[in-house]
């Protein structure tokens, strides 16, 4: 077997995978795809940003996030979802082995109390350096929180699941992974950020997120 069957990517190491969501629940657009669009193709200390896109389906975005992370091989996946309600970006701390769908998913699928993944771990932490990117966003001037849920429909199954693949070895050595919820855009509902903000913002998430191999520490837990 040669060295390329194991690393079939041509830049194994060197991409950052950024998945965002299509429109789901009646809304028109999706911020987060909207802003790993704006960011493909740059360029963050020599690692290139490849945009991809997951439907917002239990089940089959695993399945598309599973094929991206092997053809890409990122060294860091970060996943973007829209929460509508919450004012910040809000980095997610963690990802829970649960689906429980208040809304159905874009295929009408509404699974209550299932496991994302059966006898797998009841969570997994995002191995991203969270309190270094909530930093590196407030920085920039984009209001940015760490949340400790990432609720319980499509985005967290995504979270949990990409936790997951990365723990079973899919990826290359060392790869990290996580996930951040976005705020409506203007015109989908209050508070709403600009979107010239948010990519803002995840460009600095995605810079500290590759320049902090260890994360720092910095408060922001909760008390309820
Ligand atoms: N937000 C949903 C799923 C897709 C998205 O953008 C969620 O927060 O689960």
């Amino acid at each position: 077997m040669t060295p390329a069957a194991h690393h079939s990517a041509p830049h194994a190491g060197q991409t950052i995978l950024l998945t965002g969501f299509d429109p789901f629940g009646g809304g028109s657009h999706n911020p987060s795809w909207l802003i790993a669009q704006a960011l493909h193709g740059q360029r963050i200390a020599g690692h290139q940003v490849v945009a991809a896109q997951l439907p917002t389906v239990f089940g089959e975005s695993l399945q598309r996030l599973q094929a991206l992370v092997q053809a890409h091989q990122p060294a860091l996946t970060l996943c973007l979802g829209l929460a509508g309600g919450r004012a910040a970006l809000s980095i997610e701390r963690i990802g829970i082995n649960i689906n429980d769908a208040r809304i159905p998913d874009n295929c009408g699928a509404q699974p209550v109390d299932t496991p994302v993944q059966v006898d797998g771990p009841a969570a997994y932490f995002a191995s991203l350096p969270i309190k270094a990117m909530l930093n590196a966003v407030q920085r920039a001037g984009v209001p940015c929180e760490v949340s400790q849920t990432a609720g319980t429909f499509v985005c967290n199954h995504v979270l949990y699941g990409l936790m997951h693949l990365l723990a079973q070895g899919v990826g290359p050595k060392g790869a990290r992974g996580g996930f951040a919820h976005m705020p409506w855009l203007s015109g989908q509902g209050e508070p709403h950020l600009p979107l010239r903000d948010m990519v803002r913002g995840i460009h600095a998430a995605l810079w500290a997120a590759v320049l902090t191999p260890q994360d720092i520490a910095l408060q922001a837990g909760a008390t309820h």
